[in-house]
């Protein structure tokens, strides 16, 4: 039936965004030395059952507690990453395996690289920019997106992403929050039209800084709170930045990250190290929780496939204080 038809075309439309290559953190490097897949991770369990959950579907909404550190970005890992001031950190974006031959991200998904730090747990203004990088080479012709941190460095760096921590760096709990948000569809705002605008892949890794450090962060911004879905660098037409075609969006041909602006104390260069193997596995274990539309679901996982074994709403809870994480039995 025509109407049947059309309604499995909107159908499969839906699914293609949903198991599009996405990203997420799946290591980080201290120094160049992989500290372990998972480690220190707050793995976002995203849109429904293995294996459509490594696929991560985007945070759109910028006004919600996802934008801070993902879904499911209050649970703690059991694992704490140990560093030093001036340590220099590699951030592994990977979209299926952990591997060179990954993907990364559907190129399609031009937008800017961002990284965070604040306290852990977070308070109010509490994340302060220590790095970013956004658009740095105009297109060579009329709509032609040109050349953006994720999409032509990102992608081609095999996910790799430097971050140094501060010179100086008071000891403490901290988490570094990694950021890529994809502006492909950001010509759209996700409060007038919710099936497109930007998208956000916000990642925290826990890290506890050592050392005898007396620098404290400054006042930052909070997540939510800090972006707004009518800030230029969110609500932002990628393919009119060349010429003024663009109905919904005034047209421009600078972009502007959004967020404060980086914190004088953070690096002005990031150093790209060589990094040594990788140690863990290359493959995600099937997620036995995950959460799509505020639902989490809980499952295990037998021969592959997931057995439900209950569901409830999802409250991310944040406490107030650091509670050392429950270490794997
Ligand atoms: C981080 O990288 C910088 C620049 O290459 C280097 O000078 C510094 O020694 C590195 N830090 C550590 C702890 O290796
Ligand atoms: C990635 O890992 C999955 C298992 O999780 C496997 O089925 C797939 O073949 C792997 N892909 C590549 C490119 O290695
Ligand atoms: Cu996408």
């Amino acid at each position: 039936m025509k109407g049947q038809g059309l309604f499995a075309a909107a159908l499969a439309l839906v699914n293609v965004e949903l198991v599009q290559a996405h990203t997420f953190i799946w290591g980080v490097f201290v120094n160049g030395v992989d500290q372990g897949t998972f480690r220190g991770m707050r793995v976002p369990a995203y849109n429904g059952p293995p294996p459509r959950g490594y696929a991560n579907s985007p945070v759109k909404d910028v006004n919600s507690i996802d934008i801070r550190c993902n879904v499911l970005g209050d649970l703690q890992n059991p694992y704490t990453i140990k560093v030093q001031p001036g340590d220099n950190l590699t951030l592994d974006w990977k979209h299926n395996n952990r591997t060179n031959a990954d993907d990364i991200i559907d190129f399609s998904h031009h937008g800017p690289i961002l990284a965070y730090l604040s306290p852990d747990p977070p308070t109010e203004n509490s994340f302060v920019k220590i790095f970013e990088k956004g658009k740095y080479e105009e297109g060579a012709t009329p709509f032609a997106p040109g050349k953006w941190a994720i999409s032509s460095e990102l992608k081609a760096n095999n996910g790799l992403m430097n971050v140094r921590i501060p010179a100086g760096l008071k000891a403490g709990h901290y988490l570094l929050r990694g950021e890529l948000i994809a502006l492909h569809e950001g010509d759209a705002r996700f409060d007038q039209n919710p099936i497109r605008g930007a998208q956000f892949y916000p990642n925290c890794v826990q890290l506890e800084v050592v050392g005898d450090g007396t620098v404290e962060l400054p006042k930052g911004v909070s997540f939510p709170g800090a972006y707004k879905v009518n800030d230029p660098g969110i609500h932002h037409d990628v393919y009119c930045s060349t010429k003024t075609t663009s109905l919904k969006v005034p047209c421009t041909s600078t972009y502007q990250i959004p967020g404060p602006t980086v914190w004088s104390g953070a690096w002005p260069d990031t150093t790209k190290v060589d990094v040594g193997p990788r140690s863990g596995p290359a493959t995600a274990t099937p997620w036995t929780r995950w959460i799509s539309k505020s639902v989490v679901t809980s499952a295990t996982i037998v021969g592959g496939s997931a057995q439900i074994i209950g569901s409830s709403t999802y409250q991310a809870s944040w406490s107030a204080n650091y509670a050392t994480p429950t270490p794997v039995a």
